[in-house]
């Protein structure tokens, strides 16, 4: 397999001038590319969805161990909101749908927000 090329911006054009018949050069220039906005996925509390649910579900959802998870849903239990995770704004929206279909067919009202961060 041959290298992958860099994507570059257009090449500027650089007329030669005096006795260059009318050559060009073209200059390749990196393309600017700024990083992709992120996303952070996060959990908010309810009075109803129990917290053995909610550990489970940022274990199995996020990737988190057990005492982590813990630790985020008790943050969330007392601050009423708790970051599982930041991703691209795809794979955000995907954890979102994931976790609050676990819940509804668990019959939890547990809600999953993602969010925009700078
Ligand atoms: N407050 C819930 C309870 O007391 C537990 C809970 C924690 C619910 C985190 C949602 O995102 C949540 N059973």
């Amino acid at each position: 397999m041959s290298k992958p090329i860099a994507p570059t911006a257009p090449p500027v054009v650089h007329p030669l001038e005096g006795d260059d018949d009318g050559a060009v050069v073209l200059e390749r220039r990196p393309l600017q590319t700024k990083p992709p906005q992120m996303y952070q996925v996060a959990l908010l509390n309810d009075d109803y969805t129990p917290m053995e649910f909610v550990v489970f579900a940022i274990q199995e959802f996020f990737g988190k161990d057990r005492d982590t998870a813990i630790g985020i849903m008790l943050k969330i239990h007392v601050e009423g909101k708790g970051i599982c995770g930041v991703f691209s704004r795809d794979v955000a929206a995907t954890k979102v749908n994931t976790v609050m279909e676990a819940a509804q067919n668990a019959g939890h009202p547990l809600q999953a927000v993602s969010e925009p961060i700078d």
